[in-house]
């Protein structure tokens, strides 16, 4: 599981050729040229290195003198040998120059028609932002073609790092970086039996990657990880990258993930909101304390506020607290939530408050059908507000 804390230290889905390669596969353009380059510099790093080590040693033993000898030096000038030694690797240095700086244009230019796909880093995880308000942790792109990311932050320095892909750009609050990439090893699929057998071993909660090492759909996937330490939970914000081979197949995967589907309950839906969004990192269900107070019991429970004033817990609250977190602070927490308007859709919201409700013992007296149309959430709220005043 990526979003919340994560006892397991390396979730790692990239391949590794064997025991003894240094790095994953390489999985896109930029992964040969910048291996060939690392491999080149540090090769002649230790072509250097062993005859100046060498050298060094050999003329210590050969001139040393007894302790007390009188030190002299008759060293003079000899220019062929300084313009040797000044000149010859001024050519390793401009190569080495050379290479770098055109590969690192190449990273910051993003060639035209690149599919550009949005990216929130938080503390701690990843929102990837597909447009018309498809919001997902994971990120999903296609094969052999440019992916751009235009990056925000919104909170502190996070850092993306895809190491299959060669791949790494800071993400800084305030102001928005990007970064491109193009894969060109797409994910495999695991069989349908395969998948089946993990999802009941998987159980109800989060979907655990590093036990299956594929995603709830199936896909082997590349890492992604923030690389910047960024508090507490740094260790736990990475997410699964899956590169589609058709654009037909990522259409199909962004539509499944856009909405909660018409047969799920909207509890079970705001269940998988809660771990997606990034909630869990901040809130907790088993009534222990994170950033901010644990979901436990919280429906329908009357909650102190910072100016002294108290308020219950009911669908308006929430929505609000969601909407609007700065309104009503939650007294002994900083307010440091948020808001996800325009992020989360009132179906979302009313499948969160349906979630808080199973936590919490006078959400399950009042406990709406689950298989209630989807409405608009003030209307809903209003009526479930009047079934609430009768307790
Ligand atoms: C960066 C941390 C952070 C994230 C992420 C976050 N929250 Fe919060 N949330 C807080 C803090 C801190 C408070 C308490 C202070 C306040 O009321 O603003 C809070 C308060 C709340 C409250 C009021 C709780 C109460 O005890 O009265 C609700 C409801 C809530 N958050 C829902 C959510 C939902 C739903 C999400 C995910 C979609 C979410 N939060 C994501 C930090 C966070
Ligand atoms: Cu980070």
């Amino acid at each position: 599981m990526f979003a919340t804390m994560n006892n397991m230290p390396f979730p790692l889905g990239d391949q590794f050729a064997s025991k003894f390669t240094w790095f994953p596969e390489q999985a896109s353009t930029f992964a040969k040229e910048n291996d060939d380059l690392f491999f080149a510099i540090t090769w002649l790093c230790v072509l250097f290195f062993i005859p100046i080590a060498g050298c060094l040693f050999y003329f210590a033993f050969k001139y040393k003198k007894p302790k007390g000898a009188k030190a002299e030096s008759n060293t003079a000038h000899n220019t062929p040998l300084e313009l040797a030694w000044s000149i010859l690797p001024s050519f390793f240095l401009v190569a080495m120059f050379v290479y770098g700086a055109q590969s690192y244009l190449n990273r910051r230019t993003v060639p035209e028609g690149a599919n550009d796909i949005g990216l929130k880093a938080f503390k701690w995880g990843w929102a990837l932002d597909y447009g018309g308000g498809v919001i997902n942790p994971e990120l999903h792109i296609l094969l052999d073609e440019p992916t751009k990311l235009s990056m925000r932050s919104s909170d502190v320095i996070h850092s993306v790092f895809i190491p299959a892909f060669r791949a790494k750009k800071d993400v800084v609050p305030g102001r928005y970086n990007y970064m491109w990439f193009e894969a060109n090893v797409a994910s495999e699929q695991v069989s349908q039996a395969e998948l089946e057998a993990a999802k009941k071993a998987n159980g109800d909660g989060p979907w655990d990657y590093d036990e299956h090492q594929f995603t709830s759909d199936g896909y082997k996937f590349f890492d992604l990880y923030c690389t910047e330490y960024c508090g507490k939970n740094h260790s736990a914000m990475q997410t699964a990258v899956v590169v589609h081979r058709t654009q037909e197949d990522l259409e199909a995967w962004i539509k499944q993930v856009s909405a909660r589907p018409t047969d799920q309950p909207p509890a079970v839906w705001g269940e998988k909101l809660y771990s997606q969004r990034g909630c869990a990192g901040c809130h907790s269900v088993d009534g222990s304390k994170r950033v901010g107070p644990s979901f436990k019991g919280t429906y329908g429970s009357v909650r102190p506020l910072a100016d002294g004033t108290t308020v219950k817990a009911d669908e308006n609250y929430i929505n609000r607290s969601i909407l609007y977190p700065k309104e009503k602070v939650v007294a002994g927490y900083p307010p440091v939530m948020p808001s996800y308007q325009g992020q989360l859709s009132p179906d979302d919201i009313d499948s969160i408050i349906a979630y808080l409700k199973t936590l919490s013992d006078s959400g399950k007296a009042t406990v709406t059908p689950s298989d209630e149309a989807k409405t608009d959430t003030a209307t809903k709220t209003d009526t479930a507000t009047k079934t609430d005043n009768e307790n």
